[in-house]
């Protein structure tokens, strides 16, 4: 069964996407339809297209993964909180979306995420220090893509569609489509992009245009954007007229909306994406229709710009409550295993608290050796110089101990 994003309002309200206004020779907007396999409660859903097909164990490995994302996440307000870290961009709600798609991934597959991924990064094997020591100021800029296919985090709205669109049209010319047409061996032979992005960042000229290259080029690349209903202080009424994942068929590609806060669904919907361009077929556009949670980074403040009634709703929908729900009835997890998994975040908590702490602050000179793979002469002769302008504090200290 599809659920009508105004069907679902009845158990649990999902906000209606605004309707274009009529008019003279207009038609009224389709109701947006949503894919879900697991409703707010827990209950499995029947879909045409879409089924559950993890094994009790893969539920629970999946219910694991989005415990301890979120223990990453509320641990990292705390030390911001602290003085720790210089910022932190809270992921709190969206765990589903991004567990369940980064959970659908095969190994040659890139991801290109925004700074808010930190569920994606955990799914593609990134040690969570790494994004500490990059919220903390240390990193000089992050990690290398290439050691678990997973980009840089990306700052400026949008521009990673393009990045990875460009990323497709590029293994798209290696030959790399259509290694594998049925997504056989669990898409491990299949090769694809996928580019993260919010509802803000819809609005961006880079996405729109990464839009049209992706579709003419008919790149490997599925478009994940998390719809959390907000950009910063900007709601979703002033981003689109229409329900976001329309928009695609505007540009020639199929899109398709699924319950963000559904693990299962999220992971499904993905997994088909990929495997389309995996054989040939193209871009696809996901929206994934969750809620920010949380404030925008841990310099905002919400409860200037939203009502408390809206939090209060989407609570209800939690992304973990739902498959814990889920293992108990249909799969008979006990006390026992929820109380592993709590263990396991305890640790992951302490650990993350006592490293993050010791983290060195890198030497005034590293970032010069972050900049370019092979040496450059004229970022050679600005090293220099810039270590002679530090030496050149060391007399000053020697002249006033004299
Ligand atoms: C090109 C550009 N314009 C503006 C900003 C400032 N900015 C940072 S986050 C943000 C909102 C993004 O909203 P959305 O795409 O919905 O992502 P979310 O933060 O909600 O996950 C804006 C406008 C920026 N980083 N880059
Ligand atoms: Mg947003």
């Amino acid at each position: 069964m599809t659920v009508n994003a105004d069907g679902a309002a009845a158990a649990a309200p999902y906000p209606a996407a605004p309707a274009g206004p009529p008019g003279p020779g207009r038609e009224p907007e389709p109701a947006p339809e949503l894919v879900q396999l697991l409703t707010p409660e827990g209950e499995p859903v029947e879909h045409p297209e879409y089924a559950i097909g993890e094994s009790a164990d893969e539920i629970r490995a999946l219910y694991r993964d989005l415990v301890l994302v979120r223990r990453i996440d509320t641990e990292a307000i705390s030390l911001q909180r602290q003085g720790e870290l210089g910022i932190w961009a809270s992921l709190l709600g969206q765990e589903a979306a991004q567990v369940g798609s980064g959970r659908a991934l095969g190994p040659r597959d890139m991801a290109f995420p925004t700074y808010r991924e930190h569920g994606v990064a955990w799914c593609r094997g990134l040690d969570p220090m790494q994004l500490f020591r990059l919220f903390r100021g240390v990193s000089n800029g992050g990690w290398d893509p290439a050691d678990h296919n997973f980009h840089l985090y990306t700052i400026v709205i949008g521009s990673q569609a393009l990045h990875a669109t460009g990323y497709a049209m590029g293994i798209q010319r290696d030959g790399a489509v259509g290694n594998d047409p049925a997504g056989a061996d669990g898409g491990t032979a299949g090769e694809a992009v996928i580019a993260y992005f919010g509802d803000g960042a819809t609005s961006q000229g880079d996405v729109n245009e990464a839009f049209i290259w992706a579709s003419v080029f008919n790149a490997p690349v599925v478009f994940f954007c998390q719809n959390n209903q907000w950009a910063i202080s900007e709601p979703l009424e002033k981003q689109s007229r229409i329900p976001l994942y329309h928009r695609a068929r505007g540009f020639g590609f199929p899109g398709v909306r699924v319950d963000g806060n559904d693990v299962l669904a999220c992971k499904a919907v993905t997994r088909k994406a990929l495997q389309a361009a995996y054989a040939g077929q193209g871009p696809t556009l996901i929206e994934a229709y969750t809620y920010r949670m949380g404030a925008h980074t841990t310099t905002d403040d919400p409860t200037r710009y939203r009502l408390q009634s809206e939090l209060e709703a989407w609570k209800l929908k939690d992304p973990i409550e739902r498959v814990k729900a889920y293992l108990v009835r249909a799969h008979g997890a006990d006390a026992g295993f929820f109380q592993q998994i709590d263990r396991e975040a305890d640790e992951l908590g302490e650990r993350i608290r006592r490293e993050v702490r010791s983290m060195p602050d890198p030497g005034p000179l590293e970032i010069f050796g972050n900049v370019y793979a092979e040496p450059h002469s004229l970022l050679a002769a600005e090293r220099d110089q810039y270590a002679a302008y530090l030496d050149s504090f060391a007399d000053t200290e020697q002249e006033a101990a004299q």
